[in-house]
């Protein structure tokens, strides 16, 4: 054994041994049992890894290997989320073709994670953007399609204009782009779809069965949004006597009575209809303005309020009151009826609109609670439940009972009936782009719509020279006439290929079912492996794919358990979201997201060949609990490698002169140790988890020359060996082992042990403190009296003078007299 710690020579060899021995090859039929620890898997980026992406594959390598020692057959698999636009736009930034610039970045990525050490099963990497795993994407395609799940519909949809491509809903934030952060606009185009709208309750109920953060399941519940309501028509009063049915949806019905006027969303397929000759002018010039909009800035609260009256009038079905009809753009048209009926009194838009237009407020549910002038008007809405006012029969009941009351009452009419709603559109599936799967379709003259035969798959992404978005709204595919001119799977007839491609989410999809059997190409999986690993037992990632990726993930698992091509309708068991790696930034000087365009990257690769893997994956652990954000700090890995040369020096130090049996105080720490590291490994709490190592070696290191236990030692080893494992196989080798210390068993400890039974006592002689004595809580006074008089300090200022009298308050001091 070298005295000195190079983590770069033994580094070097375990990689090179554990990839001559095969240690990471996950065997799938194992009869042990299986353990799936899954990362998030990476889009090949140009700009490689830094300190604050190996944050999550650190945690998660830790876990997978402790599994491992715990003796469960791991699963940790890794791939490339290579399709789709992040990685087009990086190549045509970088003017190299996406699938040359995607083969780069993989290989550059691949090296860096590498780097990192962990147990990667290298045989099962998948590629999303290569033909053998695009092929079972545009199959899965086709599942849905056959079951009508995936359909062509005309949408306006979210544009941006600087990607040129649709974009998801759930790609916008906050009106923008969630790429290249340009102002998105509203462009109708025929799009692919998929019905995930008919998962959303089994998407919002299975949430309760998974053992995720509360805080992403409440994420997706809110995105899912389910609303329980009514729907209630208001009839339009056309000319000569002729009516219109509007149905509007509330989740207020107890606040009919005081609805003075309905709003349709400007988009709202009865606007032209209804709206009167002389209002025609102002009416479109108001739609045209909306449609440029998003949802999101069309619904904020805080927005001023906009709209323009129709000339037509609806009647109140609870009272025959004659309100009049108006188009605002807070209306969205895809959500519940796309019409609204409008209720100053208790909705705080709608308050906000009529006193913006001067119409009419009537308040018909009253409390104590509600604010008002002293004339006593309403200064706000009142938003929440009280008693019934204003609301004929129904005045003086609980507003929640009338909900019931109202909706039933004029369900007997036939103009109200239960409904539930949800925020949940569905998925857009198409993107005019080049650099994703190609949508196995085309349309024929003769037979319409005709989808590929599966023996035809994969429909390749034909090579091409430009790949730059067409910005005419078509993919650059619709340019290849060789890709574009097909035969009709039915008629065999000419026809025309679909050119859009499939989202970026497409491939992470499903990318989890296909690991345990990554080569397979009968199908998308083996039935036998993907039935026996899934669900994942434990995904591992950040929390911004908290909704989107999940949430796909779920549907598409969903989808195919009900077309009963698996047995489970959940991808991941449990989730754990790692927190992010902050730094102050270089050009804001605020603590920041580790990122580039903030000028606060560390680069991992010079960290490595200066410190080594091992004490970066110990200070990534060591940085701050793991599901919350934590700054970087140099000084601290310095810190965590001088903890990893004492950890060296301490086996270096031991192993020759190891003993059959601990020294007492030696045999309580190892315990102690033991305890801590397993208890807090399974709770996730990683950071503690290594303070505990460094406790262990300060507590040696205070009894310096007692004797250690080949036992302990080697205890010692195996607990450091799920967080730095280089250095636990070395020093299991320079120990004696021939085998791989992850062959070995996870060390137990007694947890009578764990709790300090040993007190610091202070000891005066003659009224002046001379010594500490350490002893057992359970002493009895005689005991203590005995190990006192013997204690060194003592001896010197008793000098053989008999003991007159001796002192002693329990648990704090003992007193003596010479
Ligand atoms: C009358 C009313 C009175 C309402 C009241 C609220 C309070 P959630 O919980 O989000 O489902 N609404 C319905 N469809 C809408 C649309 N397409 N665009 C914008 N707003 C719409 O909210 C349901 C409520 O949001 C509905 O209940 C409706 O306003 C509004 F004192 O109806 B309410
Ligand atoms: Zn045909």
């Amino acid at each position: 054994m070298d005295s000195r710690y190079d983590p770069k020579k033994i580094e070097k060899k375990w990689r090179d041994a554990w990839d001559s021995s095969g240690a990471h090859k996950t065997d799938i039929g194992s009869p042990k049992e299986k353990y799936y620890c899954l990362d998030m898997f990476p889009y090949p980026s140009g700009l490689g890894l830094h300190v604050g992406h190996w944050r999550g594959y650190v945690i998660s390598d830790v876990w997978a290997r402790y599994k491992k020692i715990r003796g469960y057959e791991v699963l940790h698999p890794m791939g490339w989320d290579s399709f789709g636009l992040p990685a087009e736009n990086d190549a045509i930034k970088k003017h190299i073709h996406p699938k040359i610039n995607t083969q780069n970045n993989i290989a550059n990525m691949k090296r860096q994670l590498y780097e990192i050490g962990a147990m990667y099963d290298w045989d099962k990497e998948i590629n999303t953007s290569s033909p053998d795993y695009y092929r079972w994407t545009q199959w899965i395609f086709l599942q849905m399609y056959r079951k009508g799940l995936a359909y062509r519909k005309s949408m306006p949809i979210n544009w941006c204009p600087n990607c040129k491509t649709g974009l998801a809903n759930e790609e916008v934030v906050g009106g923008k782009c969630e790429r290249c952060e340009s102002e998105v606009a509203k462009k109708d185009m025929m799009q692919w779809m998929l019905r995930i709208t008919s998962y959303a309750d089994r998407l919002l109920a299975d949430l309760e069965r998974l053992e995720w953060p509360e805080k992403v399941k409440a994420m997706q519940a809110n995105w899912i949004g389910r609303s329980e309501g009514s729907e209630i028509i208001f009839r339009i009063m056309g000319e000569l006597g002729s009516t219109t049915d509007l149905p509007v949806f509330t989740t207020r019905p107890d606040t009919l009575f005081g609805a003075t006027y309905v709003v349709l969303a400007p988009e709202h397929a009865l606007v032209e209809k209804i709206t009167a000759p002389d209002r025609r002018k102002e009416v479109s010039k108001y739609v045209e303005a909306s449609r440029k909009e998003s949802d999101i800035e069309r619904t904020a609260e805080t927005r001023e309020k906009t709209g323009v009256f129709t000339g037509a009038y609806a009647m109140n079905p609870v009272n025959g009151g004659k309100i009049p009809v108006w188009i605002a753009d807070y209306v969205l048209l895809h959500y519940g009826t796309g019409a609204i009926m409008c209720v100053p009194a208790h909705d705080t838009r709608d308050f906000e609109f009529a006193k913006a237009f001067g119409l009419p407020m009537r308040e018909v549910i009253t409390s104590e609670k509600s604010s008002r002038d002293l004339s006593g008007n309403l200064k706000e809405a009142y938003v929440e439940s009280g008693r019934m006012i204003n609301s004929g029969s129904f005045n003086g009941l609980d507003s929640e009972a009338a909900k019931r009351g109202i909706t039933d009452w004029l369900k007997g009419k036939g103009l109200a009936g239960y409904s539930i709603k949800y925020k949940l559109r569905d998925w857009i599936f198409s993107r005019q782009r080049y650099w994703g799967e190609p949508i196995p379709i085309v349309y024929c003259d003769k037979c319409g719509e005709v989808p590929l035969d599966e023996k035809d798959l994969p429909l390749l992404l034909p090579e091409v020279e430009k790949y730059q978005p067409s910005g005419t709204g078509k993919s650059p595919l619709a340019t290849i006439e060789k890709f574009v001119k097909a035969k009709c799977p039915k008629c065999k007839g000419a026809a025309t290929r679909e050119t859009d491609t499939m989202p970026q989410w497409a491939g992470s999809s499903w990318y989890f079912l296909r690991y345990p059997s990554a080569r397979f190409d009968g199908g998308a999986f083996e039935r036998k492996a993907v039935d026996r690993w899934l669900p994942v037992d434990c995904y591992v990632g950040g929390v911004e794919h908290a909704i989107l990726h999940l949430l796909y993930a779920r549907f598409f698992t969903k989808v195919l358990y009900d077309l009963g091509h698996i047995g489970f309708d959940e991808p991941f068991a449990r989730l754990f979201n790692q927190g992010m790696i902050l730094k102050q930034s270089s050009k804001t000087g605020k603590l920041e997201k580790m990122s580039k365009s903030k000028g606060n990257v560390v680069n991992p690769d010079e960290l490595v060949s200066r410190y080594g893997t091992d004490t970066i994956r110990m200070y990534e652990l060591f940085v701050g609990p793991p599901e919350l954000d934590s700054e970087w700090s140099d000084r601290g890995i310095q810190g965590v490698y001088k903890f990893m040369r004492r950890s060296w020096d301490l086996a270096g130090g031991i192993k020759d002169s190891v003993g059959e049996k601990d020294d007492e105080t030696i045999a309580r720490e190892i315990n102690i140790l033991i305890y801590k590291v397993t208890e807090r490994l399974e709770s996730f709490k990683f950071n503690t988890a290594v303070s505990a190592f460094m406790e262990f070696l300060n507590a040696v290191a205070a009894s310096a020359g007692k004797s250690v236990s080949r036992a302990s030692l080697e205890s010692f080893i195996i607990l450091l060996a799920p967080f730095a494992p280089h250095i636990a196989e070395e020093l299991w080798e320079v120990t004696g082992h021939t085998k791989s210390v992850f062959e070995s068993k996870w060390p137990s400890y007694d947890k009578a042990l764990t709790v300090s039974d040993s007190m610091e006592l202070p000891v005066q002689v003659n009224g002046k403190l001379r010594a500490t004595l350490t002893i057992s809580r359970n002493a009895s006074q005689e005991e203590i009296l005995a190990k006192a008089l013997e204690l060194e300090g003592v001896k010197k200022h008793t000098a053989g003078k008999p003991l007159k009298k001796h002192l002693y308050v329990k648990d704090k001091i003992i007193s003596l007299v010479v």
